[in-house]
């Protein structure tokens, strides 16, 4: 079979991970480095492509903590109807609000639940919005921030300075009848930023300035239930000369450090995985394109229930990338040679299409949505773990089949021809 090639680009990725670290969050930094100027053989790339992959572990330091998750912004062209979308599709219940009616004049903000996932919809109110407006030019919807709740904000956000971040707001408290919250916000990769938040002793519905939803849609309690529980990782995307800086960029300005490498044992079956599929670049591409450069493109929410997830979110109407019948005949095959025991019925997990990838201790179980937006950007994963810490890298292959097949449709598949430029097909 001809082999395709979207346009050479390395690209990094970022996971941000909070997977049965208990108290700990974690990263992963996959990275993707290819020398490739000509197309190659099948067998040459493998040699060519270079992939290192190091997950980071948030230091526990003398002072400050990153505990978790603390929510999602994303910045979207109309927050109502976004928030919509991921209360009808995916299972999210309407948590807060902040607009006109509540004395925000400027910005729109929806808070939607699920569990212990919180995302938040934002949209300017007023025309000339130059911050939100010529993100959404340039973005499109997307994330523009991912928080953290943490221990001693002043203290992370002084180590952070020490070291060079860019703070975007200084640490400053937001209060309200139900409590304070200290927040502080870095700058991290392209546009995106970080929020930390302190929120000792707050008993308000989310933060300080949101007020109850003003509707519930009544429809929304007849659903089947999403059964996400709680942000397992967020992946960021990066093109490749911002690859070095961003890696010590967490090290350094949030006192993460290096807790695998490929070096490790433990990795190494999943360094070779990754290894031999170059491939892997087609959809980050796409991504960066789309998004304009770096940014969040997908964000993992874990349930301790996939099947009757997927099931009740395919019902509500939600799409997800499918993989072709080949993936279930090789995944029977190569299971009778591996000491690991799937617990769920594989032909269950075959009508869904949810994708399995696993070592000889343990398994996950994962699913992809489509983009969530037009542009070809933000995604969505469902992820079930029974002892596996991994994010999936034996299943990027196979995907890579269906997103090439999709980026087809899209016109946006692209082949390197011998000298070296690319044509769309
Ligand atoms: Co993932």
């Amino acid at each position: 079979m001809e082999r395709r090639w979207a346009e050479s680009h390395t690209t990094l990725q970022i996971h941000i991970c909070s997977i049965c670290t208990h108290h700990l969050n974690s990263f992963l930094l996959l990275t993707q480095e290819e020398g490739l100027q000509e197309p190659l053989k099948d067998e040459e790339l493998k040699i060519k492509c270079i992939t290192v992959i190091a997950v980071f572990i948030c230091k526990q330091h003398e002072q400050g903590r990153f505990i978790c998750f603390d929510h999602i912004t994303f910045w979207v062209g109309n927050a109502k109807q976004a928030a919509s979308y991921y209360c009808n599709k995916l299972g999210f219940e309407p948590l807060a609000y902040r607009g006109l009616e509540t004395g925000s004049r400027d910005v729109v903000s929806h808070a939607a639940k699920q569990g212990k996932i919180i995302y938040v919809f934002t949209s300017a109110l007023n025309p000339g919005n130059k911050e939100i407006g010529d993100h959404l030019v340039k973005h499109g919807d997307g994330v523009k921030d991912v928080a953290f709740t943490v221990e001693n904000c002043d203290f992370l956000v002084e180590k952070s300075r020490e070291r060079g971040a860019i703070i975007v707001k200084e640490p400053h408290v937001v209060e309200d009848r139900f409590g304070r919250v200290k927040l502080a916000i870095l700058q991290t990769y392209g546009d995106t930023t970080h929020t930390l938040i302190e929120r000792t002793g707050y008993n308000g519905l989310f933060l300080p300035g949101f007020h109850a939803p003003l509707f519930c849609d009544p429809f929304l309690a007849k659903l089947p239930s999403g059964k996400l529980d709680f942000i397992d990782h967020v992946v960021g995307n990066q093109p490749e000369n911002e690859m070095v800086p961003i890696v010590e960029w967490y090290q350094r300005n949030l006192l993460f450090h290096r807790f695998w490498s490929v070096d490790d044992k433990q990795l190494q079956t999943e360094y070779s995985a990754l290894r031999s599929i170059v491939v892997a670049n087609y959809e980050e591409s796409e991504y960066v394109e789309y998004y304009g450069g770096p940014g969040v493109q997908h964000i993992a929410m874990n349930t301790s229930d996939i099947i009757t997830a997927i099931r009740n979110l395919k019902e509500r109407g939600m799409e997800f990338m499918s993989v072709p019948d080949t993936y279930y005949q090789q995944l029977r095959e190569k299971l009778k040679l591996s000491k690991v025991k799937i617990v769920e019925d594989i032909s269950i997990l075959e009508e869904l299409r949810i994708l399995v990838d696993y070592d000889d201790n343990g398994y996950l179980l994962q699913i992809f949505t489509k983009p969530v937006q037009d542009r070809p950007t933000v995604f969505l994963e469902v992820i079930q773990r029974h002892n596996h810490q991994g994010f999936g890298a034996g299943n990027f292959k196979s995907l890579f089949e269906a997103i090439e097949a999709d980026q087809n449709a899209r016109g946006n598949l692209t082949i390197l021809t011998p000298n070296g430029i690319s044509e769309k097909l």
